[in-house]
């Protein structure tokens, strides 16, 4: 299959073109480039969802239960499953996990035409796998998923970068797991739209949830919120009133036990709600453009970084560098000026 028969398979709805045009992107082979810039102008139609928490609170049962709800309500789903290859993990392959814990169960979702399922592992890989996941993610926002979901365990600052990609970012958690620090430090409980409690047939649900309620009205703009209001207000915050009327989204909680399907539909009704909301307020162009902003500056730097490979020799000039010839900023002015006007 050649550049042209991937692009237009995938256009056609080709299964093969699109795990094809997939393991071009993710080996970075020559013509994915070509790929990704043939079907940008196809993008942006998905609605992309995140789903991001600690090991084993259940990613991958709301996933696969998500996507039964999805299809129901007539989507096609994508799902990019990232294993971050992290010491949490142990060692053990995320598609051998997935096949392990649920995956088995709902083995019509491999048959199933209307979704589609692709894990990527970042072991061995040294960064860019944020803006690989991007790249996949187009690639099925091109073939015409109408929701893609993103599995990542959003433990260091990669993993976060990753959820970025999503359009909504729902976190999970379950009960007595991570408390406060933790999950504060990992810096998760920030870029939540949506929070789920999970395993909710478990002891402890009330008091997470209790948690989390409290950091939600912590939250920054929450807390802007309520300062301009009177304490006659208050009761009407609880409730919700409030934010509807001052179009505010405040990242709702539920509670899920995702291997019985409980609170899945809800659920699926809040990821909705979430999108009409980013929609309409105008925050899902925001979203993207800043999301494009940081695409573009890494093209540009890795372009300018394959220029400067090709035209100059880095060996020397570092080494002038370290034997304090030159210093690297005017090494640097050198090399920009050189790369700007003497093409
Ligand atoms: N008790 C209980 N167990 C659940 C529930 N949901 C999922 N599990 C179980 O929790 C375990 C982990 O579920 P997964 O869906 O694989 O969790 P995950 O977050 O995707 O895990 P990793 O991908 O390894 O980080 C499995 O054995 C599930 O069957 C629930 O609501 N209640
Ligand atoms: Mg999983």
């Amino acid at each position: 299959m050649n550049v042209d028969e991937i692009v237009n398979g995938i256009f056609s709805k080709n299964r093969r073109a699109l795990a094809r045009a997939i393991t071009y992107v993710e080996n970075e082979l020559p013509g994915s480039k070509e790929i990704l810039k043939a079907i940008h102008s196809r993008t942006g139609r998905a609605h992309v969802i995140g789903l991001t928490g600690f090991p084993g609170v259940g990613k991958s049962t709301i996933m696969s239960k998500l996507t039964e709800e999805f299809r129901k309500r007539g989507k096609m789903v994508g799902i990019v499953a990232v294993d971050p290859g992290s010491p949490f993990t142990g060692g053990a392959l995320l598609g051998d996990r997935l096949r392990m814990e649920g995956f088995d169960a709902n083995k019509q979702l491999w048959v199933d035409p209307g979704v589609f399922f692709r894990s990527m592992s970042s072991r061995g890989r040294a960064g860019g796998l944020a803006a690989k996941t991007g790249d996949v993610v187009k690639i099925l926002d091109a073939y015409g998923f109408d929701i893609i979901f993103v599995e990542t365990v959003g433990a260091g600052q990669g993993e976060v970068d990753i959820v970025k990609v999503a359009d909504t970012v729902v976190v999970i958690l379950m009960p007595e797991v991570g408390d406060d620090i933790q999950l504060s430090k990992a810096g998760i409980l920030e870029i939540a739209d949506i929070f789920v409690v999970n395993k909710a047939d478990l002891e402890g649900v009330e008091k997470t949830v209790r948690w989390l309620r409290s950091m939600v009205m912590m939250s920054e703009e929450v807390v802007q919120t309520l300062s301009t209001l009177t304490h006659a207000d208050e009761a009407r915050v609880l409730s919700g009133e409030i934010f509807k009327v001052s179009n505010h989204w405040v990242p709702p909680i539920h509670t899920t036990i995702a291997d019985r399907g409980v609170g899945i539909s809800e659920l699926a009704d809040s990821i909705e709600k979430h999108y009409e909301y980013q929609r309409k307020s105008g925050g899902l162009l925001k979203r993207r453009s800043s999301r494009a902003k940081i695409e573009l500056e890494e093209i540009i730097l890795g372009e300018i970084k394959n220029l400067i490979k090709k035209k100059f020799n880095y060996t020397e000039i570092l080494k002038e560098i370290v034997e304090n010839k030159k210093d690297p900023y005017t090494v640097a002015e050198e090399i920009i000026s050189k790369l700007c006007y003497e093409r």
